[in-house]
Protein backbone atom coordinates (compact mmCIF):
# COMPACT_ATOMS: atom_id res chain seq x y z
CA UNK A 1 0.00 0.00 0.00
CA UNK A 2 1.02 3.51 -0.94
CA UNK A 3 2.61 5.68 2.52
CA UNK A 4 1.11 8.34 4.13
CA UNK A 5 2.98 10.23 7.16
CA UNK A 6 1.78 13.37 8.38
CA UNK A 7 4.20 15.78 10.44
CA UNK A 8 2.98 18.05 12.50
CA UNK A 9 5.02 21.54 14.03
CA UNK A 10 3.23 23.45 16.30
CA UNK A 11 3.17 27.16 15.72
CA UNK A 12 5.83 29.23 17.43
CA UNK A 13 5.29 27.22 20.56
CA UNK A 14 6.27 28.76 23.65
CA UNK A 15 5.18 31.97 22.79
CA UNK A 16 1.96 30.55 21.61
CA UNK A 17 1.39 29.43 25.12
CA UNK A 18 2.36 32.48 26.60
CA UNK A 19 -0.45 34.52 24.46
CA UNK A 20 -2.80 31.63 25.60
CA UNK A 21 -2.31 31.78 28.92
CA UNK A 22 -2.31 35.73 29.19
CA UNK A 23 -5.12 37.34 26.36
CA UNK A 24 -3.17 40.94 27.03
CA UNK A 25 -0.29 39.78 24.98
CA UNK A 26 -2.94 39.53 21.79
CA UNK A 27 -1.70 41.47 19.04
CA UNK A 28 1.59 42.65 20.75
CA UNK A 29 4.99 41.38 19.70
CA UNK A 30 6.00 38.04 22.52
CA UNK A 31 9.73 36.90 23.15
CA UNK A 32 10.57 34.18 24.95
CA UNK A 33 13.74 34.30 26.32
CA UNK A 34 16.46 31.99 27.98
CA UNK A 35 17.98 34.56 30.78
CA UNK A 36 21.28 33.86 31.77
CA UNK A 37 20.27 36.14 35.13
CA UNK A 38 23.59 38.29 34.81
CA UNK A 39 21.50 41.31 34.17
CA UNK A 40 18.53 41.93 32.88
CA UNK A 41 17.50 40.33 28.81
CA UNK A 42 21.23 39.10 29.11
CA UNK A 43 20.48 35.35 27.65
CA UNK A 44 18.90 34.58 23.95
CA UNK A 45 15.63 34.59 22.33
CA UNK A 46 14.06 31.47 22.80
CA UNK A 47 10.97 31.90 20.27
CA UNK A 48 8.89 34.53 19.16
CA UNK A 49 5.79 35.46 17.57
CA UNK A 50 5.14 36.12 14.39
CA UNK A 51 4.36 39.75 15.18
CA UNK A 52 7.83 40.33 16.66
CA UNK A 53 9.19 37.95 13.81
CA UNK A 54 8.04 40.74 11.53
CA UNK A 55 10.92 43.69 13.31
CA UNK A 56 13.43 41.08 12.81
CA UNK A 57 13.30 39.08 16.09
CA UNK A 58 14.53 35.29 15.80
CA UNK A 59 15.12 32.45 17.57
CA UNK A 60 18.84 32.32 18.82
CA UNK A 61 19.74 36.08 18.52
CA UNK A 62 20.49 38.02 21.37
CA UNK A 63 17.63 38.66 23.64
CA UNK A 64 19.25 42.24 24.03
CA UNK A 65 19.18 42.77 20.10
CA UNK A 66 15.90 41.80 19.92
CA UNK A 67 15.00 44.48 22.73
CA UNK A 68 16.73 46.78 19.86
CA UNK A 69 14.91 45.91 17.01
CA UNK A 70 11.35 46.14 18.64
CA UNK A 71 11.48 48.05 22.05
CA UNK A 72 7.59 47.53 22.95
CA UNK A 73 7.66 43.88 22.83
CA UNK A 74 7.02 42.14 25.20
CA UNK A 75 9.91 40.00 26.73
CA UNK A 76 9.18 36.86 28.86
CA UNK A 77 11.04 34.07 30.64
CA UNK A 78 10.67 30.59 29.55
CA UNK A 79 8.56 28.11 32.29
CA UNK A 80 9.88 24.74 30.21
CA UNK A 81 8.34 22.35 32.74
CA UNK A 82 4.70 24.20 31.81
CA UNK A 83 5.54 24.02 28.22
CA UNK A 84 6.51 20.38 28.60
CA UNK A 85 2.99 19.58 30.30
CA UNK A 86 1.08 21.00 27.75
CA UNK A 87 3.45 19.20 25.07
CA UNK A 88 2.51 15.76 26.76
CA UNK A 89 -0.90 16.67 26.56
CA UNK A 90 -1.12 17.05 22.77
CA UNK A 91 1.43 14.18 21.98
CA UNK A 92 -1.20 11.78 23.50
CA UNK A 93 -3.93 13.64 21.28
CA UNK A 94 -1.62 12.78 18.27
CA UNK A 95 -0.74 9.60 18.77
CA UNK A 96 -4.41 8.53 19.21
CA UNK A 97 -4.39 9.07 15.31
CA UNK A 98 -1.85 7.22 14.39
CA UNK A 99 -1.75 3.98 13.08
CA UNK A 100 -2.67 0.83 15.64
CA UNK A 101 1.55 -0.18 14.64
CA UNK A 102 0.83 -4.21 13.83
CA UNK A 103 3.97 -3.72 11.74
CA UNK A 104 6.15 -1.46 13.98
CA UNK A 105 6.23 1.67 15.33
CA UNK A 106 3.55 4.58 13.78
CA UNK A 107 4.22 7.24 16.18
CA UNK A 108 7.65 9.52 16.62
CA UNK A 109 8.49 12.06 18.49
CA UNK A 110 10.98 14.42 17.35
CA UNK A 111 10.78 17.77 19.06
CA UNK A 112 9.07 19.45 21.71
CA UNK A 113 6.56 20.52 19.82
CA UNK A 114 7.18 17.89 16.18
CA UNK A 115 6.20 14.43 16.01
CA UNK A 116 5.52 11.75 12.83
CA UNK A 117 2.64 10.00 12.63
CA UNK A 118 2.24 6.81 10.17
CA UNK A 119 -1.04 7.08 8.73
CA UNK A 120 -0.85 4.21 5.99
CA UNK A 121 -3.77 2.26 7.37
CA UNK A 122 -6.02 4.59 8.91
CA UNK A 123 -6.18 5.90 5.15
CA UNK A 124 -5.65 3.09 2.97
CA UNK A 125 -3.10 5.04 1.42
CA UNK A 126 -5.38 8.01 0.05
CA UNK A 127 -3.99 11.67 0.51
CA UNK A 128 -7.03 13.19 0.42
CA UNK A 129 -8.59 11.13 3.48
CA UNK A 130 -4.94 12.16 4.85
CA UNK A 131 -5.94 15.65 4.56
CA UNK A 132 -9.10 15.09 6.10
CA UNK A 133 -6.85 13.72 8.78
CA UNK A 134 -4.83 16.72 8.97
CA UNK A 135 -7.82 19.23 9.55
CA UNK A 136 -9.80 16.90 12.32
CA UNK A 137 -6.32 16.84 14.42
CA UNK A 138 -6.03 20.59 14.02
CA UNK A 139 -9.50 20.96 15.50
CA UNK A 140 -8.61 18.86 18.07
CA UNK A 141 -5.71 20.41 19.32
CA UNK A 142 -7.58 23.56 18.87
CA UNK A 143 -10.62 22.74 20.80
CA UNK A 144 -8.51 21.42 23.43
CA UNK A 145 -5.26 23.12 23.57
CA UNK A 146 -6.84 26.51 21.81
CA UNK A 147 -3.24 26.69 20.30
CA UNK A 148 -2.84 26.35 16.19
CA UNK A 149 -0.13 24.11 14.14
CA UNK A 150 0.96 23.31 10.95
CA UNK A 151 0.65 19.89 8.97
CA UNK A 152 2.51 18.30 6.24
CA UNK A 153 1.68 15.29 4.53
CA UNK A 154 3.96 13.51 2.24
CA UNK A 155 4.57 9.60 1.14
CA UNK A 156 7.28 9.56 3.66
CA UNK A 157 8.91 11.25 6.60
CA UNK A 158 11.24 13.59 4.43
CA UNK A 159 8.23 15.03 2.10
CA UNK A 160 6.07 15.13 5.11
CA UNK A 161 8.65 17.20 7.30
CA UNK A 162 9.39 19.45 4.66
CA UNK A 163 5.63 19.64 3.92
CA UNK A 164 4.88 21.06 7.46
CA UNK A 165 6.95 24.11 6.94
CA UNK A 166 5.56 24.97 3.64
CA UNK A 167 2.41 26.60 4.68
CA UNK A 168 3.26 28.37 8.31
CA UNK A 169 1.51 29.31 10.73
CA UNK A 170 -1.88 27.20 10.74
CA UNK A 171 -1.17 25.11 7.15
CA UNK A 172 -2.08 21.94 6.10
CA UNK A 173 -0.15 20.84 2.87
CA UNK A 174 -0.15 17.18 0.90
CA UNK A 175 2.49 16.05 -1.22
CA UNK A 176 1.45 13.02 -3.31
CA UNK A 177 3.57 10.94 -4.93
CA UNK A 178 2.59 12.33 -8.03
CA UNK A 179 3.27 16.21 -6.85
CA UNK A 180 6.44 15.13 -5.11
CA UNK A 181 8.88 16.66 -8.05
CA UNK A 182 6.98 20.03 -8.52
CA UNK A 183 6.88 20.51 -4.59
CA UNK A 184 10.89 19.81 -3.85
CA UNK A 185 12.55 20.46 -7.00
CA UNK A 186 12.58 24.24 -7.50
CA UNK A 187 13.50 24.60 -3.93
CA UNK A 188 17.20 25.42 -2.75
CA UNK A 189 19.44 22.58 -1.47
CA UNK A 190 19.91 24.13 1.57
CA UNK A 191 15.95 23.20 1.92
CA UNK A 192 16.49 19.56 2.05
CA UNK A 193 16.06 18.17 5.53
CA UNK A 194 18.97 16.44 6.76
CA UNK A 195 21.21 19.23 4.59
CA UNK A 196 23.41 21.41 6.81
CA UNK A 197 25.27 24.38 5.89
CA UNK A 198 28.41 22.40 5.31
CA UNK A 199 26.74 20.24 2.30
CA UNK A 200 24.82 22.95 1.33
CA UNK A 201 27.85 25.51 0.57
CA UNK A 202 29.86 22.63 -0.84
CA UNK A 203 27.03 21.70 -3.10
CA UNK A 204 26.39 25.23 -4.30
CA UNK A 205 30.55 25.22 -4.75
CA UNK A 206 29.76 22.14 -7.06
CA UNK A 207 27.35 24.08 -8.70
CA UNK A 208 24.09 22.60 -7.32
CA UNK A 209 21.52 25.43 -6.62
CA UNK A 210 18.05 23.60 -6.79
CA UNK A 211 17.29 20.16 -5.10
CA UNK A 212 16.48 19.01 -8.87
CA UNK A 213 20.56 20.28 -9.46
CA UNK A 214 20.60 17.44 -7.08
CA UNK A 215 18.46 14.77 -8.43
CA UNK A 216 19.95 15.21 -11.58
CA UNK A 217 23.56 15.87 -10.45
CA UNK A 218 26.57 12.53 -11.02
CA UNK A 219 26.10 10.16 -8.43
CA UNK A 220 29.43 9.17 -8.50
CA UNK A 221 30.78 12.57 -8.14
CA UNK A 222 28.30 13.23 -5.11
CA UNK A 223 29.91 9.59 -3.87
CA UNK A 224 33.42 10.73 -4.28
CA UNK A 225 32.97 14.58 -2.65
CA UNK A 226 30.54 13.01 0.19
CA UNK A 227 31.74 9.34 0.91
CA UNK A 228 29.58 6.43 -0.76
CA UNK A 229 27.02 6.56 2.31
CA UNK A 230 26.46 10.63 1.97
CA UNK A 231 26.48 10.14 -1.58
CA UNK A 232 23.95 7.93 -2.31
CA UNK A 233 21.46 9.54 1.11
CA UNK A 234 21.89 12.95 -1.03
CA UNK A 235 20.88 11.56 -4.49
CA UNK A 236 17.95 9.66 -3.04
CA UNK A 237 16.91 12.70 -1.11
CA UNK A 238 16.69 14.87 -3.83
CA UNK A 239 14.61 12.63 -5.56
CA UNK A 240 11.99 12.49 -2.46
CA UNK A 241 12.99 8.51 -1.75
CA UNK A 242 12.80 7.92 1.85
CA UNK A 243 12.24 4.41 2.94
CA UNK A 244 13.30 5.39 7.07
CA UNK A 245 10.39 4.01 9.62
CA UNK A 246 8.96 5.56 12.24
CA UNK A 247 10.83 4.88 15.87
CA UNK A 248 9.25 5.41 18.92
CA UNK A 249 11.15 7.74 21.09
CA UNK A 250 12.67 6.17 24.46
CA UNK A 251 10.18 5.79 27.30
CA UNK A 252 7.42 6.72 24.88
CA UNK A 253 7.45 3.34 23.44
CA UNK A 254 3.95 1.23 23.96
CA UNK A 255 3.51 -2.39 22.98
CA UNK A 256 0.32 -3.84 21.81
CA UNK A 257 -1.51 -6.11 19.92
CA UNK A 258 -4.63 -6.49 17.51
CA UNK A 259 -7.20 -8.57 16.20
CA UNK A 260 -10.15 -9.45 13.91
CA UNK A 261 -13.30 -10.80 15.27
CA UNK A 262 -14.66 -14.01 14.31
CA UNK A 263 -17.35 -12.06 12.76
CA UNK A 264 -18.54 -8.11 12.95
CA UNK A 265 -20.27 -7.77 16.22
CA UNK A 266 -21.35 -5.76 19.01
CA UNK A 267 -21.75 -8.31 21.15
CA UNK A 268 -19.64 -8.48 24.51
CA UNK A 269 -19.67 -12.44 24.32
CA UNK A 270 -18.06 -12.73 21.54
CA UNK A 271 -15.54 -9.70 21.90
CA UNK A 272 -14.73 -9.69 25.26
CA UNK A 273 -12.68 -13.50 24.83
CA UNK A 274 -10.29 -11.81 22.52
CA UNK A 275 -9.36 -9.19 24.50
CA UNK A 276 -8.50 -11.91 26.97
CA UNK A 277 -6.40 -13.01 24.29
CA UNK A 278 -5.19 -9.98 23.48
CA UNK A 279 -4.14 -8.84 26.98
CA UNK A 280 -2.60 -12.38 27.29
CA UNK A 281 -0.02 -11.88 24.40
CA UNK A 282 0.68 -8.32 25.70
CA UNK A 283 1.38 -9.02 29.21
CA UNK A 284 3.50 -11.94 28.13
CA UNK A 285 5.88 -9.33 26.07
CA UNK A 286 5.88 -7.80 28.89
CA UNK A 287 6.92 -9.99 31.70
CA UNK A 288 9.68 -11.21 28.76
CA UNK A 289 11.82 -7.60 29.32
CA UNK A 290 10.31 -7.51 32.74
CA UNK A 291 8.31 -4.05 32.09
CA UNK A 292 5.18 -2.57 33.77
CA UNK A 293 2.53 -0.15 32.39
CA UNK A 294 0.42 3.02 33.27
CA UNK A 295 -1.55 3.67 30.30
CA UNK A 296 -3.88 1.08 28.45
CA UNK A 297 -5.33 2.22 25.33
CA UNK A 298 -7.76 0.03 23.48
CA UNK A 299 -9.01 0.62 19.47
CA UNK A 300 -11.21 -0.55 17.43
CA UNK A 301 -12.12 -0.45 13.65
CA UNK A 302 -15.88 -0.85 12.78
CA UNK A 303 -17.23 -2.80 9.93
CA UNK A 304 -16.85 0.95 8.30
CA UNK A 305 -13.39 0.65 8.55
CA UNK A 306 -13.37 4.01 11.05
CA UNK A 307 -10.84 3.37 13.67
CA UNK A 308 -11.46 4.84 17.38
CA UNK A 309 -8.80 5.15 19.99
CA UNK A 310 -9.04 5.70 23.93
CA UNK A 311 -6.86 5.57 26.59
CA UNK A 312 -6.38 5.46 30.00
CA UNK A 313 -3.46 6.87 32.09
CA UNK A 314 -3.82 4.57 35.93
CA UNK A 315 -2.21 6.63 38.93
CA UNK A 316 0.75 4.07 39.50
CA UNK A 317 2.45 1.77 37.64
CA UNK A 318 0.69 -2.30 36.92
CA UNK A 319 1.99 -5.48 35.34
CA UNK A 320 -1.09 -7.80 35.88
CA UNK A 321 -2.79 -9.14 32.95
CA UNK A 322 -6.54 -8.81 35.62
CA UNK A 323 -5.76 -5.11 35.82
CA UNK A 324 -5.04 -4.63 31.75
CA UNK A 325 -7.99 -6.71 30.78
CA UNK A 326 -10.00 -5.09 33.71
CA UNK A 327 -9.41 -1.57 32.41
CA UNK A 328 -9.42 -2.81 28.52
CA UNK A 329 -13.14 -3.75 29.22
CA UNK A 330 -14.13 -0.85 30.86
CA UNK A 331 -12.69 1.66 27.87
CA UNK A 332 -14.26 -0.54 25.42
CA UNK A 333 -18.18 -0.93 28.00
CA UNK A 334 -17.77 2.51 27.37
CA UNK A 335 -17.42 2.53 23.77
CA UNK A 336 -19.95 -0.27 23.04
CA UNK A 337 -22.85 2.19 24.98
CA UNK A 338 -22.32 5.22 23.03
CA UNK A 339 -21.63 3.32 19.73
CA UNK A 340 -24.32 1.29 16.98
CA UNK A 341 -22.07 0.25 14.17
CA UNK A 342 -20.50 -3.27 14.50
CA UNK A 343 -16.87 -3.75 15.53
CA UNK A 344 -15.02 -5.80 13.08
CA UNK A 345 -11.41 -5.25 14.66
CA UNK A 346 -10.19 -4.62 18.40
CA UNK A 347 -6.70 -3.92 19.95
CA UNK A 348 -4.84 -3.40 23.20
CA UNK A 349 -1.53 -1.42 23.68
CA UNK A 350 0.14 -0.40 26.63
CA UNK A 351 2.59 2.63 26.86
CA UNK A 352 4.04 4.45 29.69
CA UNK A 353 6.43 1.66 30.19
CA UNK A 354 9.25 0.91 32.65
CA UNK A 355 11.43 -1.63 34.10
CA UNK A 356 9.35 -3.58 36.93
CA UNK A 357 11.09 -2.51 40.19
CA UNK A 358 11.61 -5.29 42.74
CA UNK A 359 8.68 -6.82 44.83
CA UNK A 360 5.17 -6.90 43.08
CA UNK A 361 3.39 -3.78 44.27
CA UNK A 362 0.24 -4.44 46.70
CA UNK A 363 -1.26 -2.53 44.43
CA UNK A 364 -0.86 -4.08 41.69
CA UNK A 365 -4.26 -5.91 41.14
N1 LIG B 1 13.33 26.70 20.84
C1 LIG B 1 14.35 27.23 21.63
N2 LIG B 1 15.52 27.69 21.06
C2 LIG B 1 15.69 27.64 19.71
C3 LIG B 1 14.67 27.09 18.89
C4 LIG B 1 13.51 26.64 19.49
O1 LIG B 1 14.19 27.28 22.86
N3 LIG B 1 16.82 28.12 19.17
C5 LIG B 1 12.08 26.26 21.48
C6 LIG B 1 11.05 27.36 21.47
C7 LIG B 1 10.08 27.00 20.39
C8 LIG B 1 10.15 25.49 20.37
O2 LIG B 1 11.49 25.17 20.77
O3 LIG B 1 8.78 27.48 20.64
C9 LIG B 1 9.87 24.90 19.00
O4 LIG B 1 10.81 25.36 18.06
P1 LIG B 1 10.46 25.65 16.56
O5 LIG B 1 11.73 25.71 15.81
O6 LIG B 1 9.43 24.68 16.08
O7 LIG B 1 9.86 27.13 16.56
P2 LIG B 1 8.45 27.68 16.99
O8 LIG B 1 7.46 26.60 17.28
O9 LIG B 1 8.63 28.66 18.10
O10 LIG B 1 8.00 28.52 15.72
P3 LIG B 1 7.46 27.98 14.29
O11 LIG B 1 6.07 28.52 14.21
O12 LIG B 1 8.36 28.61 13.29
O13 LIG B 1 7.53 26.50 14.29
CA1 LIG C 1 7.22 24.88 15.83
CA1 LIG D 1 9.67 22.42 15.90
Amino acid sequence: MQRVILHIDMDYFFAAIEERENPELRGKAVVVCMLSGRSELSGSVSTCNYIARKFGIRSGMPCSRAKKLNPEAVFLPVRKPFYTSVSDRIMGILRSYADPGENGDSFEQISVDEAFLEITDRTGGDFNLAFELGMQIKGEINEKEKLTCSIGIGPNKLIAKMASSAKKPDGVTVVSPQELENFLWPLNVSKLWGIGDVTARKLQEMGVVTIKDLAEHDVIELISTFGRSRGTWLKHAAAGIDDTLLKERDGSEQIGRIATLPEDTLDKELIFPLLDKLAGDVIEKLDSRKLSFRVVTVTVINSNFKMYTKSRTLNHQVSSKETLLGVAREILSDFLSENRTRLRRVGIRVGGLQKRKGQKSLFDY
